[in-house]
């Protein structure tokens, strides 16, 4: 990358410096508590660590990231999910006219760019092809555009992307409703792509004729975020 390039930021986290290393020794690997803000910080400055201090921590287990905490809230009585753009029919969708759709279950792995990532999540919800099916993509249609609630976290994905078998709107996480930390009521799953790719908190989804830099993309990821080909700075910055 040249020079001028500005420095790609990790997604969660920061480089951790000497400092902040020493601070997490200090503290004692048995006091770490798991807590959000904990693993929040952690998230980030695990992948500093040396080897055999880094071999201590959990190699696998949710974290829970989000841009602009806390959380964002729905009402289950009002929530819609927008699905507008390059459309013959713009609607809005209720949690019952999603679920009234073809279901789609899956048991896919994850993975976020910083290194972690979670074995067989399963996931229940629909497939993209028949969301699209009831608004009627129109010609020039080229790509999904995903917006969460949680201001400004977005991000794309093209309609062949979206279109490979394991890609999906999800309602479900291992068997039950997906939790407000994990993005009640519905997500982006796309096993793949790295995490950053699954919009949590979604709420509206636009058909576009042009892809655009997701939140992450425009501070420096691929936004082909093919687990293990699209670059990935969890080796070290
Ligand atoms: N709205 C929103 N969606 C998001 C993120 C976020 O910060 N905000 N982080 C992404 C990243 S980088 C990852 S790895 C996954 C993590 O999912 P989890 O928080 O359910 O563990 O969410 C993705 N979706
Ligand atoms: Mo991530």
């Amino acid at each position: 990358m040249p020079a001028s390039d500005p420095a790609p930021q990790r997604p969660e986290g920061r480089p951790v410096g000497r400092r902040a290393f020493l601070g997490i020794v200090g503290v004692g690997i048995s006091s770490l508590v798991w807590g959000d803000t904990a693993t929040r910080w952690l998230s980030g400055a695990a992948d500093a660590l040396p080897g055999p201090v880094r071999g201590i921590l959990p190699s696998s287990g949710w974290r829970i990231y989000a841009i602009n905490p806390p959380y964002p809230r729905y009402d289950p009585a009002t929530w819609r999910l927008q699905v507008d753009g390059l459309v013959e029919r713009p609607r809005s969708f209720s949690m019952a006219e999603l679920q009234a759709l073809p279901r789609a279950d899956q048991t896919s792995d994850f993975h976020c760019v910083t290194g972690w990532s979670v074995d067989d999540v399963h996931w229940g919800g629909v497939r993209f092809k028949d969301l699209l099916a009831a608004v009627g993509p129109t010609a020039g249609a080229v790509g999904l555009s995903f917006v969460s609630a949680e201001e400004d976290y977005v991000d794309t994905l093209t309609l062949q992307q979206a279109a490979v078998p394991d890609a999906m709107l999800a309602y479900e996480m291992d068997h039950a409703p997906i939790s407000r930390p994990h993005g009640a009521p519905v997500r982006v799953v796309m096993p793949q792509m790295y995490g950053y790719k699954g919009v949590k908190w979604l709420q509206r989804i636009t058909v576009v004729d042009r892809i655009e830099d997701g939140y992450w993309e425009g501070r420096g990821y691929d936004r082909d975020a093919w687990v293990g080909k699209s670059n990935d700075f969890s080796k070290g910055l």
